[in-house]
């Protein structure tokens, strides 16, 4: 359960693990609902169907996006009080629940470039807030999370190129040189909240044999008044619906300029030129 400490962490750093929220049993009893599912073949919100075939192992895995709108279990989980509770303590207020994820990260699999997902789900005013609960062992080795530590107090940054190498996603942000991005080892069942400004993403799985599997939540925070319109309906913690305004796109947004020989962040991009080159 949510501590002081995790609040006094969570305001300075924009993220937190909450060790064993859900149990490993829990943990395991997800993984394989979740294996099962992807067996049985494409969903609503698949990108790409499963390619069984294919030599890229996420085609073989594809993640799952949204499956609280078809699926009992994974909105049960989006909606669950431990999450709810740690929500509400960690910003004060309720949050409202837009989505759900499951990546099953097999052996091989590329990460997912750092980014910070207010940019996609334009959560205003506020911003939004991730749930991310580990369903294995996540070691740098599988591609645990990896998080610039007070990122959360960034503006949006303009995006540049992914090396899509070892991203599945072709968009990141850039950092000033010798930025800190720290490594977030976690056991089934620990879940990481972060701050929808928090640069973090992943990079690939190096082993043979390990999974790296991780049920995300995406909400945000219940002052907002918008969302795009790829996260509607947004839910109260409640299950009901929650009428909300479409986000436009575009803005300005941050680009690392030098000032006195020290880098920092000026908001004098264009985010609507730069989403036409994604
Ligand atoms: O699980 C990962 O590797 C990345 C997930 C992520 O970046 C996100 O949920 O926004």
């Amino acid at each position: 359960m949510l501590t002081r400490e995790h609040e006094q962490f969570f305001q300075a750093n924009g993220y937190v693990v909450v060790a064993g929220l859900f149990s490993e049993d829990e943990a395991a009893q997800y993984r394989a609902h979740y294996m099962r599912l992807r067996r049985h073949g494409t969903y609503p919100g698949d990108s790409a169907g499963v390619d069984i075939g294919a030599s890229d192992p996420l085609q073989r895995y594809p993640r799952m996006i949204h499956m609280h709108r078809w699926d009992e279990t994974s909105l049960r989980w989006l909606l669950d009080e431990r999450l709810r509770a740690s929500l509400l303590g960690l910003v004060g207020r309720e949050p409202y629940a837009v989505q759900t994820m499951l990546y099953f990260k097999p052996p091989g699999a590329r990460g997912q470039a750092l980014h910070q997902d207010n940019f996609y789900l334009r959560a205003q005013p506020g911003t939004s807030l991730a749930a991310w609960m580990a369903l294995d062992p996540c070691t740098p080795a599988n591609g645990c999370m990896q998080v610039v530590p007070g990122s959360h107090r960034w503006p949006i940054l303009c995006t540049e190129p992914a090396d899509t190498r070892v991203s599945f996603t072709d968009v990141t942000v850039p950092l000033a040189a010798g930025q800190e991005v720290r490594a977030v080892p976690m056991a089934p069942g620990d879940v990481l909240f972060f701050n929808g400004s928090l640069v973090h993403g992943s990079y690939p799985n190096t082993t043979t044999d390990r999974f790296r599997r991780a049920l995300i939540g995406h909400y945000i925070e219940g002052a907002a008044e918008q969302v795009a319109e790829f996260y509607h309906p947004a839910l109260r913690m409640d299950g009901s619906p929650l009428e909300l305004r479409k986000s436009a796109g575009g803005g300005a947004c941050g680009v690392w300029v030098e000032r006195d020989g020290e880098p920092v962040i000026e908001l004098s991009g264009d985010e609507t030129v730069r989403r036409k080159h994604e």
